[in-house]
């Protein structure tokens, strides 16, 4: 059938502004972070430092919706506070992870121009002032999604439990429970450092909701780990198609970045 949106030529990011108006904002993501005009906003975000707290239990499925993988969580027990979030209690809905065809491209954000191979995120909402992830989706204090950028290196040994659950998910719409632990809390770099702004999501329908939040510091995953990434399919099982682009694989899932504009880009850390 014909897709609404996705990162081929034909319906990618240069398009999503056609169906969805909101793409064409002044508080789009991701942006390119120019360390050297960030500011420093010591008293504003280190009195409330930033902090979370994920059960080990919280990763419930692992799904393939067509364009990356992402991991489902059981809300309960979790919590992201603090730093630009001040007193307002978010709690983690799910995170995905975007990537690229090589390691030398997939990451959504850009620091000083240059990308990563991937990009990890944990996108939470506002449960102080909202009901549901659907209506803070809507709100421009609605959402918080925590960045990691992803480098290729030494294997990552939290995300290899994820990597051994996508070939159970290869096909669009695949879904699987995860009966494990795997604990979202150890994909976060060791350093708490992180960038911040507001934006919006960086995929269709694009609402400016989101309070960004970019760690400094990357983490190590093997470049075996990013090609299992890059074996997910785009189509549904039993639809096998040799005439789809890049023979119908998940790989350059990233929306170029778009202008800062006037919004100011703080950092806390280093
Ligand atoms: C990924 O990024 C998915 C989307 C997510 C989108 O494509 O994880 O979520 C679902 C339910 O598939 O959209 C509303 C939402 O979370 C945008 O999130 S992002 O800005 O963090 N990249
Ligand atoms: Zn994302």
């Amino acid at each position: 059938g014909i897709k609404e949106w996705d990162y081929s030529n034909q319906n990618g990011p240069s398009t999503w502004v056609d169906k969805f108006p909101m793409a064409a904002g002044s508080r789009q993501s991701p942006v390119n972070i120019e360390t050297g005009r960030v500011e420093t906003d010591h008293e504003a975000l280190s009195s409330k430092p930033l902090r979370w707290k994920y059960p080990a239990t919280a990763s419930r499925a692992i799904v393939n919706p067509g364009y990356c993988w992402r991991v489902d969580t059981d809300g309960d027990g979790t919590y992201l506070t603090g730093g630009p979030l001040m007193d307002d209690v978010y709690k983690l809905e799910q995170y995905h992870c975007h990537w690229g065809c090589s390691d030398s491209r997939g990451s959504e954000h850009t620091v000083d121009g240059q990308a990563f191979a991937g990009e990890l995120h944990l996108v939470h909402w506002n449960t102080t002032k909202y009901k549901t992830f659907a209506e803070a989706a809507k709100a421009p204090d609605g959402l918080a999604v925590l960045g990691v950028f992803l480098k290729a290196g030494k294997a990552h040994e939290e995300l290899e439990k994820i990597a051994r659950l996508l070939p159970y998910v290869s096909h669009k719409d695949d879904n699987l429970p995860i009966n494990e632990s795997i604990d979202p809390s150890k994909l976060l770099p060791d350093d708490n450092g992180y960038w911040t702004y507001l934006g919006s999501l960086t995929t269709p329908p694009c609402n400016e909701s989101v309070t960004w939040i970019l760690f400094k510091r990357y983490i190590e995953v093997s470049h075996h780990q990013l090609n299992v990434f890059r074996n997910l399919r785009k189509f549904p099982r039993g639809e096998e198609c040799p005439c789809h682009e890049n023979h119908g694989v998940v790989i350059n899932n990233f929306r170029p970045p778009l202008p800062l504009g006037n919004r100011v880009l703080r950092e806390c850390g280093s």
